[in-house]
C-alpha cells in the first residue's frame, strides 16, 4: 500500500500537525465563502487546508492551486480561507466535504488517515507534484495563518509560492495565468504586476477618443483594495483615469469594513461614515478583500442614491448587447441574477433589453456556471458581486471576425478589450470599477443617467433568528419553500395583496437565521410585507 515516500509524508504531517491543534468543541464547514471565522480559531483549519490544496493540485496533475486567506466584508476580528480550481474558478463543490471532514478531524492520527483516505478514493499518487500559491488581505491575524499555512504545504511535500497581500480576485487572477502560461490562450502574466498592466492597457483601449471620465472617489473599506487601487490608477496613468481613494487607512486595523465598504452601504442603503459627496457626482464602495462594488451620488437634496449590482449588470448587458449588434457577430448576451434581484432590473432586462435571464440559488458558483453556458454571460448578484464571462466560442468568433466597415471593426475592437478588462475568473471590484467607468464615458453620462435606465421597487430584508434553519427548503433558485409545509401557500396569500409584491425566504448560507426577502410598489408596501412574512416565522 503506502510506500516509503507517503509513509513520511503521512509521518510529517502527524508532527506538523502536532502545533496546530484543534481546539476543543469547535466544529467547522466549509461553506459558500469557504471557512469563515475568528481568525483565533482558525489555525488548525488553515494548517489542513494547506494538505488538501496539495492533494487537489496532485489530483489534477500538478496544475496550481490557489488558498487566499481572507475574511472579505466581515468584522477585523474574523478571518477566512478558501481555495481556488486552477482556471482561477471556486473550489469544485465536491471538495467542499473533503474540506469539511479535514477541518473536523479531532486527532492527529485521524487527519492522516483522513488524508490518505483521500487521496486511495480518488487515486491520488502522493509521490507527484503539487504546486500552491497563496494570498491574504490585510487582517491582523493573516501573517500567523500564513505560517500555518506553509506548515501544511511543507508537510504535504508541496512546493508553494507566498504572493503575500492581494485582493481575492488578484489572486484567481495570477492562478489562471499560470495554469494557461503554457496553453494556446495564456490569460497574463502571472503576478500583481502583470495583473495591472492587463487592466491598464485594456482600460486605455477601450476609452480612446472618449472624453476623460469625472473623478470618482472610491471608499475602500479600509482593506486591501486601497492600495491596489492606487496601484492600478497609476498603471492606467492620469491622462486617462482620476480616482480619489478615501477609506484607504489599512494599518488601523480596527476600521477594516467599519461602517464603511460595499456590504454596509447595501444593505443599509446609506453613505459611508463621514463621506460628504458633491451632488451627482459618482462614488463607490469595495469591500474587504474588493471582489464586491457598489455605486452611490446624492442628488441636489442630498438624497442617496444606490448603484448596486443589478443596476451594474443592466449597464454591461444593455451596452455590450448593443456592441454585439454593431459588430454584426452572432453572438448571445445573457443575465444570471439570483432572487435577490430587483424585480424592476428582471423587467428591464427582460421588457426593454430583451435579453435571457436565469435565476440561480445565492452564491457566486451557481451564477459563475450559469453565465458560462451564454456566449457572453453577464452575471451579479444584488450585493455588488459579479463578473461578465465570454466563452472560449465567443472569443474565437470576435478575434476571426473579418469587419466589413470601421464600425464593426471599433466594435469588435472594443468587445476585445472589454474581455480583457473584465477579469473572467470571479467577482472583480476594481476591474468592475473600470468596465462601469469606461461604459459611463462611452454613454457621455453621468451616475443620475445611469439610474434613469429604470427605477427599484423598493424592497427589505430581514434577518429572522428560528430554531432550525436546515428545515427551510426551497426550489425554483431559491424562490419557493417546500418545507415547512404549508409556508409557501401562506406567502403567496400574503404577497397577492400586494401592487407588485414579491417575496420569498430562504436559510442563510453564511449565518445561522432565515433571510425574508420582500419588495413591493411602495416603501410602506415593501415594509410591511416583510414585517408580515418575518411574522410568519414565529415560533417556528
Ligand atoms: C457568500 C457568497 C455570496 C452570497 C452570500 C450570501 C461566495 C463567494 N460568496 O458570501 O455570493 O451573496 O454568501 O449570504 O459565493 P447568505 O447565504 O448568508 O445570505
Ligand atoms: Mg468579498
Amino acid at each position: 500500500m503506502a510506500d516509503s515516500n507517503t509513509q513520511q509524508q503521512l509521518s510529517q504531517i502527524a508532527k506538523f500537525s502536532t502545533l496546530h491543534p484543534r481546539p476543543d468543541g469547535q466544529t467547522y464547514a466549509y461553506g459558500t465563502a469557504g471557512f469563515r471565522l475568528l481568525g483565533s480559531l482558525l489555525d488548525s483549519v488553515v494548517f489542513r487546508v494547506g494538505l488538501l490544496a496539495a492533494l487537489r493540485s496532485r489530483k489534477l496533475d500538478g496544475e496550481t492551486i490557489g488558498v487566499m486567506i481572507t475574511a472579505s466584508h466581515n468584522p477585523p476580528d474574523d478571518n477566512g480561507v478558501k481555495l481556488i480550481d486552477p482556471q482561477g474558478e471556486m473550489l469544485e463543490a465536491t471538495w467542499e466535504a473533503y474540506a469539511t471532514k479535514f477541518a473536523n478531524a479531532e486527532t492527529d492520527d485521524e487527519l492522516t488517515k483522513e488524508y490518505l483516505a483521500v487521496a486511495e478514493s480518488l487515486n491520488i499518487n502522493l509521490d507527484s507534484p503539487a504546486n500552491v500559491v497563496f494570498a491574504r488581505d490585510t487582517r491582523a491575524s493573516g501573517p500567523a495563518l500564513v505560517a500555518a499555512l506553509k506548515d501544511g504545504l511543507e508537510a504535504a511535500a508541496a512546493e508553494y509560492a507566498d504572493y503575500r497581500i492581494l485582493t481575492t480576485p488578484q489572486l484567481h487572477y495570477i492562478v489562471k495565468c499560470i495554469n494557461t502560461a503554457k496553453t494556446a490562450t495564456p490569460y497574463g502574466h502571472p503576478s500583481e504586476q502583470g495583473y495591472y498592466e492587463k487592466l491598464a492597457t485594456a482600460f486605455q483601449i477601450v476609452t480612446k477618443g472618449k472624453p476623460k471620465p469625472h473623478v470618482i472617489t472610491v471608499d475602500a473599506a479600509n482593506g486591501v483594495g486601497g492600495p491596489k487601487l492606487k496601484e492600478l490608477a497609476r498603471h492606467i496613468g492620469s491622462d486617462y483615469l482620476d480616482v480619489n481613494v478615501v477609506k484607504d487607512e489599512i494599518d488601523a486595523v480596527e476600521k477594516l469594513n467599519y461602517q464603511c465598504g460595499a456590504d454596509f452601504v447595501k444593505t443599509q442603503q446609506k453613505l459611508p461614515l463621514g463621506l460628504q459627496p458633491a451632488p451627482y457626482e459618482l462614488y463607490a464602495s469595495l469591500d474587504g478583500d474588493a471582489d464586491r462594488i457598489v455605486f452611490y451620488y446624492v442628488d441636489d437634496a442630498k438624497k442617496f442614491h444606490l448603484l448596486d449590482g443589478d443596476k451594474i449588470a443592466s449597464l454591461a448587458a444593455m451596452f455590450i448587447r448593443d456592441l454585439i449588434a454593431l459588430s454584426g457577430v452572432d453572438l448571445q448576451v445573457g443575465v444570471v441574477q439570483t432572487a435577490y434581484a430587483n424585480g424592476s432590473s428582471s423587467k428591464y432586462l427582460s421588457d426593454i433589453l430583451q435579453v435571457p435571464i436565469t435565476v440561480t440559488p445565492t452564491g457566486v458558483k451557481h451564477l459563475h456556471h450559469a453565465s458560462q453556458l451564454f456566449d457572453v454571460g453577464v452575471y451579479f448578484e444584488a450585493n455588488g458581486h459579479g463578473t461578465v464571462l465570454f466563452s472560449n466560442s465567443a472569443m474565437k468568433a470576435l478575434e476571426s471576425f473579418e469587419a466589413q466597415n470601421p464600425g464593426q471593426q471599433d466594435a469588435v475592437a472594443t468587445l476585445l478589450s472589454l474581455a480583457a478588462l473584465i477579469n473572467q475568473t470571479v467577482g472583480d471590484a476594481l476591474s468592475d470599477l473600470l468596465l462601469v467607468i469606461a461604459i459611463l464615458s462611452h454613454k457621455a453620462w453621468g451616475p443620475s443617467e445611469w439610474n434613469l435606465t429604470y427605477t427599484d421597487l423598493p424592497n427589505r430584508l430581514v434577518r429572522v433568528v428560528v430554531r432550525d434553519r436546515t428545515a427551510f427548503k426551497t426550489e425554483d433558485a431559491e424562490r419557493k419553500l417546500v418545507e415547512p409545509k404549508g409556508l409557501q401557500a401562506e406567502i403567496d396569500a400574503l404577497v397577492k395583496k400586494y401592487k407588485s409584491g414579491r417575496s420569498f425566504v430562504r436559510a442563510s448560507g453564511t449565518e445561522d437565521a432565515v433571510r425574508v426577502y420582500a419588495e413591493a410598489a411602495t416603501r410602506l408596501e415593501a415594509d410591511e410585507l416583510a414585517v408580515k412574512v418575518s411574522d410568519l416565522l414565529k415560533g417556528l
